[in-house]
């Protein structure tokens, strides 16, 4: 998300409005978690990102996705500032949507259908999703993702840091974040307990939606400038 200027022309990336309120994922995501997740954390990678793009007009017009979609396009200086918060702000922005005060449940219609064709069942795509995010050594995110090749088939990865399937050129269906301050206050260091807790509050409405998005048109879109993936 970002804000144009009329007065200068700049534009500046902006923190998104949680969709809910703080305390509307409780039990399973704590009030407190959250405050600091989103008003500490993710206000820090927005911040940050527009510190290094400071001294870079041609890059302050470009969306959070087109940066981490084409790093050879920043200078070295600031390459990896500019990709680490331009990807945790893309990732949280994603994240944020993830969740819902009305989630849990299972998902319907086609992405229902894809789940079963890929994963076999929903039993044993939350069961690859959960081992999948356990495993990630140190910080980072796990996804269920359309692959851009081999039909959009859905594939569940985990990225580090604050990498994103889409720079493979892959789009992000649902993610989770894994990194301890998503967790850590209720659940200390047990994230598969967190991982667990998380189902709870999966949306997946918007998980469908994403998904119905890059249907036919996927190549075209996922050309663009990220407009589908509604920070
Ligand atoms: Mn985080």
């Amino acid at each position: 998300m970002r804000m144009d200027s009329p007065a200068t022309g700049q534009s500046k990336h902006l923190l998104p409005a949680l969709p809910y309120a703080h305390a509307s994922l409780e039990p399973h995501i704590d009030e407190r978690t959250m405050r600091l997740h989103h008003g500490k954390h993710h206000a820090s990678y927005v911040d940050n990102l527009n510190s290094a793009l400071a001294e870079y007009p041609e890059l302050r017009k470009r969306t959070a996705v087109w940066l981490l979609r084409n790093p050879g396009k920043i200078p070295e200086k600031v390459r990896t500032a500019v990709c680490n918060n331009a990807g945790g702000h893309v990732n949280h922005s994603m994240f944020w949507r993830a969740m819902s005060p009305g989630g849990g449940g299972e998902p319907k219609g086609a992405l229902a259908d894809a789940i079963k064709r890929d994963f076999g069942s929903f039993a044993q795509f939350k069961a690859r999703f959960a081992e999948a995010g356990s495993k990630v050594f140190g910080s980072g995110w796990v996804w269920l993702a359309r692959v851009r090749q081999e039909g959009g088939k859905l594939q569940v990865s985990t990225t580090a840091g604050h990498e994103n399937p889409l720079m493979q050129g892959h789009f992000p269906v649902l993610v989770n974040d894994v990194w301890e301050h998503a967790y850590y206050l209720k659940h200390e260091n047990r994230r598969p307990d967190y991982l667990n807790a998380w189902w709870a509050v999966a949306h997946w409405e918007e998980a469908a939606r994403r998904f119905e998005l890059t249907g036919d048109s996927a190549e075209q879109e996922w050309e663009g400038e990220g407009g589908l993936v509604l920070m």
